[in-house]
């Protein structure tokens, strides 16, 4: 499955570079894009060569959510288990997201609906092209936020704008995004790459166990109390604290060079 042509995949500078790839269907998941991407992130993972992953999407949008073209009711039958799908599908995958101890960088490059726009929201970084907007389509069709959106969306906005958000489906434009603190930034569609290339080369590059660690603590804070928060700190900080990459932080200020960090 690593190898299907609907995640294309390489790696390089420890940046494992994802790219959602039906654009012909603006990256809408199918079952193949699915398992792909997840296998994908099994690697990031596993493989200790990847220190950071950057996901996008091929042609003008980034994705439009699940293909509802696996869901055409004109087919006949009974109406689909959805709860399933998200189970078997959407939710791994999200849930791997959030747990990879390792940057995810997310560089949105058009359309991001549905699904593919809380796929997004739940990777570490997120960049969008000026042009590309963020869509919660569900209720157009008579869905709710999945993907993680409405934990997100509230979150990060609160009751007012993820209510909006979510029971109007109107476009959100990636400067608003930016601007309400839904996403790191917008910038110029022509540097999008670029930027978002060379952020997830310098994360790559950097201290990844302390990393990780960040990505976990931040991830924990909302959730608990200011006192729980300064033992997990505490733990953090005692792990990343017998690392070589610590060590060699401490050794290169003292020595006025920069950093070699080899992610140990
Ligand atoms: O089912 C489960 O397992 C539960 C999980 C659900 C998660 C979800 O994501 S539900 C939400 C699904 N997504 C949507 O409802 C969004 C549908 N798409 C749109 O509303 C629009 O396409 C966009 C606003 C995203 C973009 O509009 P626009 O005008 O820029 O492009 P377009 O012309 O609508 O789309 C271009 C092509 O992509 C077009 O194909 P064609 O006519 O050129 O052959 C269109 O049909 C196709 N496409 C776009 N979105 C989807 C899609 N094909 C299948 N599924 C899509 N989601």
């Amino acid at each position: 499955m690593a190898d299907s042509h609907s995640v294309l995949a390489t790696l390089d500078r420890g940046v494992l570079r994802l790219v959602l790839n039906r654009p012909e269907k603006l990256n809408a998941f199918n079952e193949d894009m699915h398992r792909a991407l997840r296998s994908q992130l099994d690697r990031a993972h596993e493989d200790a060569a990847v220190r950071a992953v950057l996901l996008t999407g091929a042609g003008r949008g980034f994705s439009a959510g699940q293909d509802l073209g696996d869901r055409d009711p004109r087919r006949g039958g009974p109406p689909p288990d959805l709860g399933h799908t998200l189970e078997t599908f959407y939710n791994p995958t999200l849930r791997r997201l959030r747990s990879l101890e390792k940057p995810v960088i997310c560089a949105v490059n058009g359309v991001a609906a549905g699904a593919g726009a809380n796929i997004a929201l739940a990777c570490d970084i997120v960049l969008a092209a000026r042009s590309a907007r963020f869509i919660q389509a569900f209720s157009k069709i008579g869905l709710v936020p999945d993907a993680g959106g409405s934990w997100s969306l509230t979150r990060i906005l609160g009751e007012p704008r993820a209510k909006a958000l979510a029971m109007t489906a109107e476009p959100l434009p990636a400067d608003t995004a930016a601007e309400w603190g839904l996403i790191w930034k917008a910038v110029e569609d022509e540097a999008l790459m670029d930027e978002a290339t060379a952020l997830a080369e310098r994360l790559a590059a950097g201290a990844t166990l302390g990393l990780g660690l960040t990505k976990r603590l931040i991830q924990a804070a909302s959730g608990g109390s200011f006192d729980a928060q300064l033992d997990l700190e505490r733990n953090a900080q005692r792990r990343a604290g017998q690392s070589a990459d610590y060590a060699e932080g401490v050794a290169a200020f003292l020595e006025k060079r920069a950093p070699v960090f080899r992610g140990q």
